[in-house]
């Protein structure tokens, strides 16, 4: 059974040059919010306050986490059921997050929707589609639009080992290549698509589909997040000069069941084990000590912050059964789908 691949990363150990010791800091701080509140949020699932089942990404913190520091405000990011802490940096709230997973009128679909597909438009997150691995198509195609505006701007999405193996995951590669649009693809590999091991997934490296398709691929050590963070720096330097895509693939381990409803009894103990030692969070802890900072002072904070979120989540109301369908269309002739103030689809909507 495939377990971790061998294949080096491409940036390792502290990027003095593009991070600066608080932005570490707030690395660490995102990653701490990301365990902290899928942990929160696992025990309300416990007590039946969290409806369905929950995915979390625990000890996979540093994926999101570093690579959506690496990306501006006027990027537009596809975040998957395994990346919390890119909501986290854009700005949405712990409460909000809190909230729409118990289904509450406070959280950010205003309990319309699963709790772990939401997106804030406001602060460039697309709603994410449960039907994988669509939100490749849906950040090839907004960068498309960046680059037929010619806009500086770059598009990125997160996927799983399981997700490439879809078509539309091929077509979206193929298109963003053929085009080379600024557009970033992060194959979170965790080693599980559910049960299926890696070893069923692929026959092949999975970084030289990107080649395949004719721009980079290489493989980063995903339990960094510092290296996530340099790999899509240069992914986006190289989107915006006009250099087209890149696939970066984050090599890390899915130390949950696939969801609270799973045991995952089908992954070997001695793996789980092996990749508890190359935690994503004690890994940064280490470096931010050997910088002198407080790290248990860093963890208190988060949690009493986890903490003020929760009761703050849980005031929220559920929403008014009478308001269900609101929402949930849109009725926008005009929508401004880009978040860029700019009406699209106009003619569309009206069947011009
Ligand atoms: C087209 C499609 N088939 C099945 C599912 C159900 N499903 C949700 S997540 C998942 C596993 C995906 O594995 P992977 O892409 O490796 O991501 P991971 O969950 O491991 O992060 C499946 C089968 C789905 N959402 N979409």
């Amino acid at each position: 059974m495939a377990t971790e691949t061998a294949r080096p990363p491409v940036a390792e150990g502290p990027d003095a040059q593009h991070l600066t010791r608080d932005d570490r800091v707030e690395l660490l701080r995102y990653m701490l919010l990301m365990r902290g509140i899928e942990e929160r949020a696992m025990n309300l699932y416990r007590q039946g306050k969290v409806p369905g089942s929950f995915y979390d990404g625990y000890g996979q913190e540093a994926v999101s986490a570093g690579a959506c520091f690496a990306m501006a405000p006027e990027d537009r990011l596809c975040i998957l059921h395994r990346d919390l802490a890119a909501h986290l940096i854009r700005g949405v709230t712990p409460t909000r997050i809190l909230a729409q997973y118990m289904g509450r009128e406070g959280g950010i679909t205003r309990g319309r929707d699963g709790n772990v597909h939401f997106g804030d438009k406001e602060v460039g997150c697309v709603g994410m589609v449960s039907m994988l691995p669509d939100m490749m198509l849906v950040a090839t195609g907004m960068a498309m639009a960046f680059k037929a505006q010619g806009q500086q701007r770059c598009a990125l999405t997160w996927f799983g080992d399981g997700s490439t193996s879809r078509g539309d995951w091929h077509e979206a590669m193929n298109w963003a290549g053929v085009q080379r649009l600024p557009v970033i693809f992060i194959l979170e590999n965790n080693q599980y698509a559910y049960s299926t091991p890696l070893s069923q997934q692929f026959a092949v490296n999975p970084v030289e589909r990107a080649a395949a398709y004719g721009f980079p691929g290489f493989a980063v050590d995903g339990n960094d997040a510092e290296a996530m963070f340099e790999a899509v720096r240069q992914a986006r330097e190289r989107a915006l000069a006009g250099d087209g895509p890149t696939m970066i693939e984050a090599v890390t381990m899915r130390m949950h069941g696939h969801a609270a409803h799973d045991d995952m009894k089908y992954v070997p103990k001695e793996q789980v084990e092996e990749w508890r030692q190359k935690d994503p969070i004690e890994r940064q802890e280490r470096r931010l000590v050997e910088l002198g900072v407080d790290v248990d002072a860093l963890r208190a904070e988060v949690k009493a912050a986890i903490d003020a979120a929760t009761e703050e989540a849980l005031q929220s109301p559920m929403p008014d059964p009478a308001t269900a369908t609101e929402g949930v269309f849109c009725t926008d002739p005009e929508p401004d789908i880009l978040g860029d103030g700019v009406p699209r689809w106009s003619g569309f909507l009206k069947g011009a």
